[in-house]
């Protein structure tokens, strides 16, 4: 994105923010940050699982390169997922998703029968809901939130050899109206990993001051750990961002997780420290002492970070 542009599009939305407390769509002027749209869609998304040398594995989308974690997939509430899944491994493979609604036999498990053979392809279908009311008239809570999918047959019928190797990625199901984020990461704790990174360290994320930045964040592997940023907090509600002055959804900098688990939220790079080489890392300190750690750089719109000596930090 143009920085320019986007700068203006913070000052307007600084000012929408300012003279109405209110987080509603439409209460931002023209510029301001954008909102997801009506869900109903059918989305079609043809994904891959693949070998990625010394016993790696990821996933990709077709005509891309396999990477772990895989690609982040999106949906607003009422979309359906038709996902294409081509198994480019030597073993069996299957897509199992949390958090959205599918028949038993889109299970991606063995147990089910729903698995890929190598070099064979599978469709599964992922549907979502937004809120509603049951026929009892009893509230139905939609299918918004930050999940994920994995691999749930390679080593054990759990997935844990697949799971191990890099088989998983982010899910994102957005309810109409949340706000759109300028960009998404996906930050991965696979036992005192992060994305399966070399020497347990993060990958770097780079943002400009003022960008809306958006982290899905999931963990696997066999330890429980606590995830922190530096410099930024979020709520810990289903969006990470409070909802007005009424919300009573805590604030947070640090959220402990564990296998399995997936939650996201979305920050104003700098917003409140400015730019910096901002810390991400795992608060278990046993963990953080081994390596398991990123940084989150924000630059100035000039692109320098202060305190900061890029040349001291490359690998
Ligand atoms: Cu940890």
């Amino acid at each position: 994105m143009d920085r320019r542009s986007f700068h203006r599009r913070m000052l307007i939305g600084g000012a929408a923010v300012a003279t109405s407390l209110s987080l509603a769509p439409e209460a931002f002027a023209d510029g301001g940050p954008r909102t997801a749209p009506a869900g109903g869609k059918e989305r079609h998304i043809k994904l891959f699982a693949a070998e990625l040398g010394k016993g790696r594995m990821g996933y990709g989308l077709a005509g891309k390169k396999a990477t772990i974690p895989g690609p982040v997939i999106e949906a607003v509430e009422g979309d359906t997922l038709y996902i294409e899944f081509e198994n480019r491994l030597d073993v069996s493979t299957g897509l199992h998703v949390h958090g959205v609604d599918y028949t038993i036999s889109n299970d991606g498990t063995k147990l089910t029968g729903s698995l890929v053979k190598p070099g064979r392809k599978r469709t599964y279908v992922w549907k979502t809901h937004a809120p509603g009311r049951r026929k009892d008239g009893t509230y139905r809570e939609g299918s918004a939130g930050y999940w994920h999918y994995h691999d749930h047959a390679i080593g054990t019928s759990h997935g844990t050899g697949g799971v191990r190797a890099g088989l998983f990625g982010g899910l994102i199901v957005r309810r109409q109206g949340d706000l759109i984020p300028d960009t998404t990461h996906t930050i991965v704790f696979n036992e005192t990993s992060i994305n399966n990174g070399k020497g347990h360290a993060g990958p770097t994320f780079e943002a400009v001051v003022g960008e809306r930045v958006e982290f899905v964040m999931i963990t696997h592997g066999d330890d429980f750990h606590t995830f922190h940023l530096h410099g930024h907090r979020w709520a810990d509600n289903r969006t990470g961002l409070l909802a007005g002055p009424e919300d009573s959804s805590q604030l947070i900098d640090t959220r402990v997780v564990g296998p399995g688990a997936s939650f996201g939220f979305q920050v104003i790079a700098g917003e409140s420290g400015g730019a910096g080489a901002w810390m991400y890392h795992c608060h278990v300190q046993r963990h953080s002492d081994k390596g398991m750690a990123g940084l989150f750089l924000v630059r100035r719109e000039d692109g320098t970070i202060p305190e900061y000596d890029d040349s001291s930090h490359k690998h």
